[in-house]
């Protein structure tokens, strides 16, 4: 059935009859089980109206909770130290001579969590590997793989094109890559590295998969590598969220006495401390900002999630110097999630439409025609983002309402679009639906807030142009998000009522199986990543901050999508993730 039909037809049926007519899909049984509440009189034409509610848990973080944290690692003293430890450590990184201790030394300090300190002599010390390897290529048979596949992973992680073909001398004709175990585990990490048409890294992934399954199921003396293969079967380095990657591999690090250096030790321990009594500070702003907003109890029916939102960012950008930017994205998610359940919840059609067109105009006078809860949503968003643009107009000279303002009407739209396919019983292809729904996922918004956040002083008119047309890490980025937030949270939206996502659009095209469509769609990440590595490779169109902003938000959804809805349940692995990052030192 035509969508405009649909449309049409819906125009004559008040909201709550859509439920249950017969739309001849089958997600229409589903709609049966929504929850209603209770039926309130409508603004507009003092009709009942009856709306949904998702019965989302509060929140377990509390303001007072949040207020409180403080930390003994804020002030001078530990600066002081962390300083001394960090000029020792540089001394050591550019007194290394030999290659392979110093690309051992990058990898561990890229684990600790500590590389972005030395982001310049790390840049050096690659380009001098770089230069050298490319002239003579064929040398490369005298080494080991674990030597070739630490040189290819942390040269492709810093954007040096670097050819496959270094592995093709360790592939014999049945595609296997030998017996040697750390060069394997090496292999696969540097294999989730590639792009598009790279058949040897191909094989690569899935060789080294199945040997290192194989390999944990048998016991084995180094326990060190089991630790290590286990944790990148769970996912690869390349796919994980930074700080957590750090927390945890700090205690597996101290454990190997007999590799582990102390100071390194010393310092991974320090400085995340450090960073933690940042992130500790730029969260009691937020907080505070969100309960100013009134969400809590004037949009009562929405998730109440600042400290996930918060983590979420932390996840895109960690380093203590860009606690504004954090700050503001993380205000950028919370109005997000609570917009979307606005749409996905608890608006009514028609209310839809006239916030969507007062976010269109961003037009202060459209917020009469609003219902209350609404006008309350409106104001606290076009409030923070004008103060937002304010702040850069005033700061950097440069008027970036138009660019903001535009992303939140095509967020808004892209809502509205999904909201009456969802009245319409309307099911769109896969290919449709992802049309909008790399939209939909609010990525796009997210990352131009962060492209002007974290690109200071130096924007010009061109990469405003650049930006505007969406360059491939952000609709990359944007459609990881998208699919892992669909494996993740699609089985509840069904339920309680909503549009059919990725899994579901892939079930009716094709009439797969749950399982099927999932792996499908697993599939479809995998295929992204590939693109979102090709475009790392050589690219002068943005800095490293935004690449790296834009990997991270891929990477934190499959962190938070990991073990289900990270984002909505709030009690889980996300509750555990977030005292090991933003409450607890480490001892
Ligand atoms: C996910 O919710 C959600 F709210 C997101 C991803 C918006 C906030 C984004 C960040 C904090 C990064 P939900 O699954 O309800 O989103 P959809 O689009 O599926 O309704
Ligand atoms: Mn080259
Ligand atoms: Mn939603
Ligand atoms: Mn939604
Ligand atoms: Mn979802």
């Amino acid at each position: 059935m035509a969508l405009r039909s649909l449309n049409s037809l819906h125009a004559f049926l008040p909201s709550h009859a859509v439920v249950g007519s017969s739309f001849g899909n089958g997600f229409v049984h589903f709609r049966l089980q929504r929850r209603m509440v209770a039926t309130k009189m409508s603004h507009q034409n003092h009709q009942p109206v009856t709306r949904r509610t998702a019965n989302f848990k509060p929140t377990i973080w509390s303001y007072d909770y949040i207020q409180s944290l403080s930390s003994e690692f804020a002030g001078k003293k530990s600066a002081n130290r962390a300083q001394e430890l960090k000029e020792d450590v540089r001394a050591m990184l550019v007194k290394v001579s030999d290659p392979l201790h110093q690309m051992e030394l990058i990898d561990t300090l890229q684990r600790l969590g500590l590389s972005y300190h030395f982001d310049h002599e790390i840049k050096r010390i690659l380009g001098r590997i770089h230069d050298k390897r490319c002239s003579n290529i064929n040398t490369r048979k005298q080494e080991s793989l674990n030597v070739v596949a630490l040189e290819f992973r942390l040269l492709r992680q810093h954007g040096f094109n670097i050819s496959q073909e270094i592995f093709s001398s360790f592939k014999d004709e049945k595609g296997n890559f030998g017996h040697d175990c750390k060069g394997i585990l090496a292999l696969y990490e540097a294999a989730y590295y590639s792009v598009e048409g790279e058949s040897i890294l191909f094989d690569a992934i899935n060789f080294t998969t199945e040997y290192l399954k194989e390999y944990v199921k048998h016991s084995s003396d180094d326990q060190y590598l089991v630790t290590l293969a286990n944790h990148a079967l769970e996912l690869p380095q390349h796919w994980r969220m930074l700080r957590l990657e750090a927390r945890w591999f700090i205690d597996v690090y101290e454990k190997q006495q007999d590799i582990m250096n102390p100071l390194l030790l010393e310092l991974a321990k320090l400085d995340f401390n450090i960073v933690q009594a940042t992130h500790q500070e730029d969260l009691k702003h937020t907080s505070t900002w969100w309960r100013n907003t009134g969400f809590e109890d004037k949009l009562e029916f929405a998730r109440d999630r600042l400290m996930e939102n918060f983590f979420w960012t932390v996840g895109m950008i960690f380093e203590p110097q860009f606690g504004y930017c954090r700050r503001m994205l993380t205000k950028v998610n919370a109005l997000i999630t609570t917009i979307d359940d606005v749409y996905d919840i608890y608006g009514t059609l028609d209310e839809l439409e006239l916030f969507t067109d007062a976010v269109d105009r961003w037009d202060i006078t459209a917020v009469e025609k609003l219902p209350y809860y609404m006008k309350i949503c409106f104001l606290a968003l076009y409030n923070t983002i004008n103060e937002m643009a304010f702040v850069y107009l005033k700061d950097q000279g440069l008027d970036i309402i138009k660019y903001l303002r535009r992303e939140w009407a095509n967020l808004c739209k892209a809502y509205l679009l999904e909201a009456k396919w969802y009245y319409n019983g309307y099911t769109p292809t896969l290919e449709e639906y992802i049309e909008n729904a790399w939209v939909s996922i609010s990525a796009p918004v997210i990352l131009v807030h962060a492209y002007l956040l974290v690109t200071n002083n130096s924007i010009t008119t061109k990469d405003l142009e650049y930006l505007e047309e969406y360059p491939n890490i952000i609709r990359c980025s944007s459609m990881v998000l998208r699919l892992a937030d669909d494996l993740g949270t699609s089985s509840d939206e069904m339920k309680r009522g909503d549009v059919p996502k990725s899994i579901q659009c892939y079930m009716h095209e094709t009439g797969a199986s749950e399982e099927d469509a999932r792996e499908h769609i697993r599939g479809l990440i995998n295929a992204t990543w590939l693109k979102i590595n090709k475009d790392r490779i050589g690219n002068p169109h943005y800095s490293n901050t935004f690449a790296g902003v834009a990997m991270n938000l891929a990477r934190m959804a499959q962190c938070m999508y990991q073990f289900g809805d990270g984002h909505g349940v709030p009690d889980q692995e996300t509750k555990h993730r977030v005292l090991s990052l933003l409450n607890n030192p480490i001892p």
